[in-house]
């Protein structure tokens, strides 16, 4: 089920929150299970995804390829297992293939490859590609398709180091493109530090105003703050991008793993994964 107009607002957060709370279930079963991945930065992306595909976003599991879908792009494509557990949650692919993360031969590979798997709408991975490549969808979709469906990409606080973000901003701002939403997930921490010890980005509210952008704040982990603003990202249309600031907690979930520079990109042991899965308790997978 996706339809949620029949939904009181608070029963559509509530169904969320359950929905979130599983992806960070499969985000830990896949990682374990692959004995390597990037969970961090999934968990802390698990909200605002959650309210996009079950909720917000316009999309067809059984016509991937529909030319009215609403578009996203994973541009931190490293943070994958929670793309690919929503795609898998929303009914693009069985569930049971989650458990192939980053094996040979397996459709979901370490970062994303759009002709692998129904649903990807691009391939991502090297930094600031997917931001550049949302840009010339959404440019694609306003100026030449005339479409309305809307282009929603996810960056890292980290990935804004790459100068192909900024040059793709100045692109999104002159051609108006109303129909990007551009989200940051701010979780303060990159690959091998912070943000501010690897390089300094802050302020990111008056950089992206300053490059053309509608700027909208939240709390990516309070379902009702993430629901509100993105349907206001989504209903904007003011001849300006809009970028969404998500302030996260990598690693967000569980509690060993919040905050910590080295669940980046590692894998749990057996006891850790007991751990994880207990504390996001819900139905066994
Ligand atoms: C062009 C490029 N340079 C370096 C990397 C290696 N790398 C992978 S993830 C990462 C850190 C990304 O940090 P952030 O964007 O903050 O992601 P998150 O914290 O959400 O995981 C880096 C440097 C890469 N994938 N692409
Ligand atoms: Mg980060």
């Amino acid at each position: 089920m996706n339809d949620t107009s029949s939904l009181s607002f608070d029963a559509r957060v509530d169904r969320l929150r359950l929905i979130a709370n599983e992806l960070r279930r499969h985000v830990v079963d896949m990682v374990y299970t692959a004995q390597s991945g990037h969970i961090g930065g999934s968990l802390s992306a698990a909200d605002f995804v959650a309210a996009l595909y079950f909720d917000l976003m316009k999309v067809d599991p059984a016509n991937p390829g529909w030319e009215e879908r609403d578009r996203f792009v994973l541009s931190k494509g490293h943070a994958c297992p929670i793309w690919y557990a929503s795609l898998a949650m929303r009914g693009f692919f069985p569930i049971e293939e989650l458990k192939t993360l980053r094996k040979n031969d397996s459709r979901l590979q370490g970062h994303p490859i759009a002709t692998y798997l129904p649903g990807l709408d691009a391939s991502t991975g090297s930094l600031g590609l997917g931001y550049a490549q949302a840009v010339g969808i959404a440019m694609e979709g306003k100026l030449m398709r005339k479409k309305d469906y809307k282009v929603y990409v996810v960056l890292g606080d980290g990935e804004i180091n790459e100068g192909v973000v900024w040059e793709s901003s100045l692109a999104a701002a002159k051609f108006q493109l109303d129909n990007l939403v551009a989200i940051v997930d701010i979780n303060n921490l990159q690959l091998d530090g912070t943000i501010d010890e690897v390089l300094p980005t802050h302020p990111i509210d008056a950089k992206f105003r300053a490059f053309g952008f509608d700027v909208l704040t939240m709390n990516g982990h309070d379902m009702v703050d993430v629901l509100v603003t993105l349907t206001k990202a989504r209903n904007t249309r003011s001849g300006k991008p809009v970028c969404v600031l998500a302030q996260t907690v990598k690693g967000k979930g569980v509690s060993f793993m919040e905050n910590q520079l080295d669940w980046h990109g590692k894998a749990p042991n057996d006891e850790q994964y007991k751990k994880a899965i207990a504390e996001l308790k819900g139905a066994p997978l």
